[in-house]
Order: C-alpha cells, then sequence, then structure tokens
C-alpha cells in the first residue's frame, strides 16, 4: 500500500492513504541507517509505501518512493546532520518580515540560493504589511521590486487584514508549497486566513526579545481546499547551506548567472578578476550591491549569525 507523508516528527509519521486515511506510521527497523547523514530519512512530502495494519489503523513504512526533488538545510555551519526540510515540493515560499522579527537580506538570499541548488522555484511572501510605514514601507517596496526584478515571484501580504492573500492563495492552488521562515513571521497565521478550518497553533512573539516562540514544533502537510497543498514547518533561526562547491555559488544567483559567460575568464570568481561582467554590472547598478555582498559572505562561508 501506499501514502503520503504529512507529517513527521522523526520517531513516528502521519501518512495519508489513497482514499484521504491518516494513520500514524513508524519506520520499519532497517530503514533507519540507511541515511545516516539526515536526522531522519523520511520527510513530510514522501511518498512511502507501508504495511497497513487494519485492526489498529496503525502502518509500518518500509520504502521510500524516488523523490522528484527535496529540500535541506543543515541547522548551524557545523553541525554533521543535515535536515530533509520537505519532499517532492512544486515551490518554496520564504516567509519574510521587516519587522517583529526581522528577516535579514542574508537570510533571504541563503534560503533562494538552496532553493536554485534544488532547482526549486522561490518565491518570497512579505508578510506583516499592516506593520509597515515609513521607512519599513519604503524598505519593503525596495526589496519587493528588487527581488521580482531578479525573477522570484513576491507577495505582500497580512494575516490580520487580509491584504494580499487572494493573489497568494492563487498561487498555491493545485501546487504542493513549502513555507519556511524564522520563528513568529506569521506561517501558520498565513496558512490558518487561507484555510481557517485548520485552526493552527499561533502565538505572539516574545516582547523581551521581540522574535518568535516556536509554536509549531513539527513540519506537516494539508490539503488546501481549492486544491493544492501547503507545508507548514517550525521556525529557522539559519538556514544553512549544505556543502557546495564555491564556483557554483555565483550560477545561483539568476542575476549573475545571467552574465557570467560575458566574463574574460570562465572561471571567474567575479571578487578581483579584471574584465568582470558582473563587477562590471555591479558598478553600473544593474547588480544590487547587497546581494553582491551577501554572495561574497556566501563564499567566505560567513553566513552564521549574520543579522544584516
Ligand atoms: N500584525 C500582524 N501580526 C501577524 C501577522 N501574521 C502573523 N501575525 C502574528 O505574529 C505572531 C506569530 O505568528 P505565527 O503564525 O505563530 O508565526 P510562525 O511563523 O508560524 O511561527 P513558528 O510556528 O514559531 O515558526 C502571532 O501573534 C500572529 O498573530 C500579520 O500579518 N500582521
Ligand atoms: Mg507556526
Ligand atoms: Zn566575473
Amino acid at each position: 500500500m501506499e501514502g503520503l507523508v504529512t507529517k513527521s516528527t522523526g520517531s513516528w509519521y502521519m501518512v495519508r492513504l489513497t482514499d484521504g486515511m491518516r494513520i500514524p506510521c513508524t519506520l520499519k527497523g532497517k530503514m533507519r541507517i540507511k541515511d545516516i547523514r539526515t536526522t531522519s530519512p523520511v520527510a513530510v512530502g514522501d511518498r512511502v509505501e507501508l504495511d497497513f495494519n487494519r485492526e489498529e489503523n496503525t502502518g509500518v513504512i518500509r520504502n521510500v518512493l524516488k523523490r522528484d526533488n527535496y529540500i535541506i538545510r543543515k541547522s548551524t555551519k557545523l553541525s554533521k546532520a543535515s535536515h530533509i526540510i520537505a519532499a517532492n515540493i512544486d515551490q518554496a515560499f520564504l516567509i519574510a518580515t521587516l519587522v517583529l522579527p526581522r528577516t535579514s537580506t542574508g537570510f533571504i538570499d541563503r534560503f533562494l540560493v538552496t532553493a536554485e541548488a534544488y532547482h526549486i522555484p522561490a518565491g518570497i511572501v512579505f508578510n506583516k504589511t499592516d506593520l509597515y510605514d515609513g521607512q519599513l514601507r519604503q524598505r519593503h517596496q525596495e526589496l519587493f521590486s528588487l527581488y521580482s526584478s531578479i525573477g522570484y515571484r513576491c507577495f505582500a501580504t497580512s494575516a490580520v487584514t487580509g491584504d494580499g492573500i487572494g493573489l497568494l492563495a492563487e498561487a498555491l492552488k493545485e501546487k504542493t508549497t513549502l513555507f519556511s521562515g524564522h520563528s513568529g513571521v506569521g506561517k501558520s497565521a498565513v496558512i490558518n486566513f487561507l484555510e481557517p478550518g485548520l485552526k493552527l497553533r499561533t502565538a505572539e512573539i516574545s516582547a523581551w526579545h521581540l522574535k518568535g516562540v516556536h509554536t509549531t514544533t513539527f513540519a506537516e502537510l494539508f490539503e488546501l481546499s481549492a486544491g493544492g497543498f501547503i507545508i507548514d514547518t517550525p521556525g529557522i533561526r539559519e538556514f544553512g547551506l549544505i556543502d557546495f562547491r564555491k564556483e557554483e555559488v555565483a550560477e545561483r544567483f539568476p542575476e549573475m548567472r545571467a552574465i557570467m559567460h560575458q566574463c574574460q575568464f570562465n572561471n571567474c570568481t567575479h571578487i578581483h578578476e579584471p574584465r568582470c561582467a558582473v563587477k562590471k554590472a555591479l558598478e553600473e547598478g544593474k547588480i544590487d550591491a547587497g546581494r553582491y555582498r551577501n554572495y561574497l559572505r556566501i563564499l567566505e562561508g560567513d553566513w552564521e549569525d549574520l543579522d544584516t
């Protein structure tokens, strides 16, 4: 029998059978060690084969079917274990807020670079727009047009007023979409607005350090009544990049990828080489200085605990 993993706690899994029924499952013993470098061999979105115990309404997962794709992050630069956030997704949206809490462009760019690495279409949902006024409003508009111009789909939403939720809903139709982002940005609140029946737990951010309080604890996949699936995930502090080759980083910045063939050297790092098309575009203002700075930081492996 086959099913779709809708929740993964690391020790047990919720699996949706083809008739829509959901049953808790464990893993067949030997599967646990198959891929020891990830924290769990089974992720939300995985299609699995299982043995169904009809008397107890439980199952045992015995095989994960081949994934179309997946997205992995490391929790910190030094951690050995990587974590499969989700598998078989059509698109990954970062929920970002400019305030309460603040999402840095460094974090946004590391998320986008990861999505590019896995060839997963990415988007940015700027949430809590009801709180943006004055300078924040201007900053929001700058970032919205910057990332749109690079080719990422951008949304401006408020889970309080409902602003922009309709456009977002259109983009989610018939797709499986991952929501990621810091704790407290409103991932669950936006999903509740889209699908009120879910009644997902949300919580106010801490008044003490103005950050989220990690309300959602496990990734979970939900069916949207308009068609499609959405994956809510626990807030993450950092989007750790998994091992990558330095030569590949520029390719994951679409605006660099588009022009780097014009560099004089085909192994150009776009840092110090003469006749570099990327540096030229940067000087002409065609490549954003902040994006370029984040590119350099990724190359230097200098992405942990950054707050810019
Ligand atoms: N003003 C305002 N508050 C919002 C908005 N969206 C969410 N919130 C509030 O922000 C707080 C955090 O929202 P959650 O949905 O719990 O955030 P989350 O991203 O799911 O957080 P974790 O589950 O911890 O990762 C709650 O108090 C929400 O009511 C918004 O658009 N505007
Ligand atoms: Mg949540
Ligand atoms: Zn170059």
